[in-house]
């Protein structure tokens, strides 16, 4: 017979090893020691998810004819919506959200959005029931989602899916506040991808079906991995992101903290405008003088990263040719530059994080 869950991150409760998941002294608590002190003292979770268990998890509680609610962030969109769970969703019922679209600035143009997510969909061959731009955290456009889960539910579960960190147990506990009685969170959430451990079964519906949460697949090439969770606060926005914009020469660099360097090699009249987190630096300079100033400066002016993790961090360069269509430089768990011009460019980035250009999503047109 299988044991009582803890309700916060779905692992099995239990009460011989401490420092395994679902710790608990006694068998009768709702939750386990992990997730009582991550909501009560918001301690980080030091016991996370593991990539390994993923396909088990996910292949056994999905079926055919599930409902899924595949959550993307939307800004860490590329590097959210990803092959190996389009794969395992390809030919089930899927409705996309787009999270976190509190981050976007206020000027951005939703109907916009909703289209570039259907056009990433459509190249990756993916088809969706429909697409949602949400934010768990304000409460956005939630009542839109629920009335299409509603309307293609069809007296079944409805299964929460998608990468580490995009908000599926935040959307979860939002919906239980928006449409129950509850008023508290009900799932455990962190900042720190890896949160939720297992399935976790949620009663949400008069016909006994339920809500279910799922572990989340971790983005191997999201910059937060060759980073420890000190920096992640500078680097994941927590509000609505404000557009930089700034008059760039050939010959001149741009540094975002000492996460990324963006040298212009050739262009005319470029400007470009930058979307991160309000806490990091953006510096600009003299080419010439990158491999100094990040040698010089990193841990200290050009935090993050922080002096400890500058000793296991290793920089690498690449080419890139900016051009009509994809005018846009996205760094996984980062951010994103861009561009109001075509340009050569020379980016020099974290060793381990996926680095690409795309076409933009809110960005100006070329
Ligand atoms: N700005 C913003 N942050 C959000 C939103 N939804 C969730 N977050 C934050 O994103 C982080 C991850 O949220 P979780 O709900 O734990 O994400 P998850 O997808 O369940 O993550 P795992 O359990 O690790 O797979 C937390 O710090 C949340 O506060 C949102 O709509 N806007
Ligand atoms: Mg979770």
């Amino acid at each position: 017979m299988q044991g009582k869950k803890c309700i916060g991150c779905g692992a099995l409760l239990q009460n011989e090893y401490i420092d395994k998941s679902g710790f608990t002294k006694n068998l009768d608590n709702n939750y386990c020691v992990r997730c009582f002190r991550m909501m009560h003292y918001s301690e980080l979770p030091k016991i996370l998810a593991k990539n390994e268990d993923y396909d088990k998890i996910l292949s056994g509680a999905l079926k055919n004819d599930s409902l899924i609610v595949l959550i993307v962030d939307v800004f860490d969109f590329s590097a959210t919506f990803v092959p190996k769970i389009l794969d395992f969703l390809r030919g089930k019922d899927v409705i996309l959200v787009a999270n976190k679209y509190d981050l976007l600035p206020k000027s951005t143009n939703i109907g916009k959005v909703v289209e570039w997510i259907l056009q990433m969909a459509q190249k990756m061959f993916f088809k969706v029931l429909a697409v949602h731009c949400v934010s768990s955290k304000k409460g956005y456009y939630l009542d839109d989602l629920m009335n299409t889960i509603s309307m293609f539910r069809l007296e079944r579960d409805v299964y929460f899916v998608g990468c580490a960190n995009v908000g599926k147990s935040s959307l979860i506990n939002a919906l239980l506040k928006r449409f129950t009685s509850r008023t508290d969170d009900l799932i455990s959430t962190s900042k720190i991808p890896g949160t939720t451990l297992d399935l976790i079964n949620i009663p949400f519906f008069a016909d006994n079906k339920s809500f279910v949460d799922t572990p989340g697949l971790i983005n191997e090439g999201n910059i937060l991995n060759q980073l420890m969770p000190e920096s992640y606060k500078k680097i994941i926005p927590d509000n609505e992101i404000k557009p930089i914009t700034y008059q760039i020469f050939d010959g001149n660099c741009v540094f975002v903290s000492g996460l990324l360097v963006v040298d212009i090699i050739s262009s005319k009249d470029l400007s470009i405008t930058c979307y991160f987190s309000k806490s990091l630096t953006i510096h600009r300079t003299k080419s010439e003088r990158i491999e100094d100033f990040l040698n010089r400066h990193v841990g200290e002016m050009l935090t993050p990263p922080t002096m400890e993790e500058k000793k296991n961090i290793e920089y690498i360069s690449k080419t890139f040719d900016v051009t009509l269509k994809k005018n846009e430089l996205f760094v996984s768990g980062l951010g994103f530059i861009s561009f109001n011009k075509p340009a050569k460019i020379r980016v020099t980035y974290i060793k381990g994080s996926d680095v690409e250009l795309r076409n933009g999503i809110i960005g100006r047109k070329i």
